[in-house]
């Protein structure tokens, strides 16, 4: 199926080693941080960085996983292989498939909107961000399921895809109008993020969606391109997401804001 001896030049390889080891330094550190500052918002945000956390704190571990597959994989110093078909990119659908919903959750709960609204639209997004993931693995995994070529697993995982981008849209932006000034303009800033991020994944996708076997500089395009949108998606988004809830705490009480802010 692949071709199993293409090698990465030791430039491409410390590009990919390099990136996944920011992955793992920025989804650690962003963890942490989230956990030790979860009291410097009020107690009904904290939910929101919370799960900021745990999804950073996941995709640090898959991190650590990829990046000891990818050695595994590449590395030629240990005298061995230099395997395409034994990087594991499934870690990194196993990763979404636990951090896409969780970021969901993290939009709506940080928006604070009524209980009944929360519970549907998360009914509709969970849904449609599982069957996009699952969707895309046998495209990105070159798995020979019927005969299918990844473009069609691509294709097939951009209408759910779409369908989420839809429903966020119009309701982030209906949310807007209950909001602070300075609330609506980082929520405005979380869309843009949003649209920003989300976008490169099937960007990268596309990198490598040949199906005539392992290419070198489209593995290294589509390694590089997922690991810069995941720390923007995750811990990016995260900090913007514990900024929010900052704003919205001072908003809400005058005495948490005497003594977070000075102004
Ligand atoms: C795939 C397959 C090709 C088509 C599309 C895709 C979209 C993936 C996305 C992933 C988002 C992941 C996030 C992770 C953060 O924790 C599966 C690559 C549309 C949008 C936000």
């Amino acid at each position: 199926m692949n071709n199993l001896s293409d090698l990465l030049t030791d430039s491409q390889f410390n590009i990919v080693s390099n990136m996944l080891s920011l992955g793992i330094a920025s989804m650690l550190f962003t963890t942490f941080f989230l956990v030790l500052a979860r009291d410097r918002v009020l107690p009904r945000y904290r939910l929101a960085v919370l799960i900021s956390a745990t999804v950073t704190g996941i995709a640090a571990y898959h991190y650590f996983r990829m990046f000891d597959s990818f050695n595994h994989a590449f590395s030629t110093l240990d005298g061995a292989v230099n395997n395409a078909a034994i990087y594991n990119v499934g870690y990194r659908y196993v990763d979404w498939l636990l951090t896409v919903p969780l970021l969901l959750m993290e939009i709506v709960a940080v928006l604070a909107l009524t209980r009944q609204l929360q519970s549907s639209l998360l009914k509709r997004l969970v849904p449609a961000a599982a069957l996009m993931i699952i969707l895309g693995y046998p495209g990105d995994a070159k798995l020979d399921i019927w005969g299918i070529a990844p473009s069609v697993w691509g294709l097939l995982s951009t209408i759910p895809f779409l369908y989420i981008l839809y429903v966020l849209f119009i309701e982030l932006s209906k949310s807007l109008v209950r909001q602070s000034p300075g609330v609506q303009k980082k929520i405005k800033q979380l869309r843009l993020l949003l649209i920003a991020t989300w976008g490169v994944y099937p960007i990268a996708f596309i990198f490598a969606m040949n199906s005539d076997g392992f290419v070198a500089d489209q593995f290294v395009a589509r390694e590089v391109g997922y690991t810069i949108a995941d720390i923007l998606a995750k811990c990016l988004f995260g900090l913007l997401i514990f900024s929010i809830a900052r704003m919205k705490s001072a908003e809400d009480d005058a005495e948490f804001a005497k003594t977070e802010f000075r102004d």
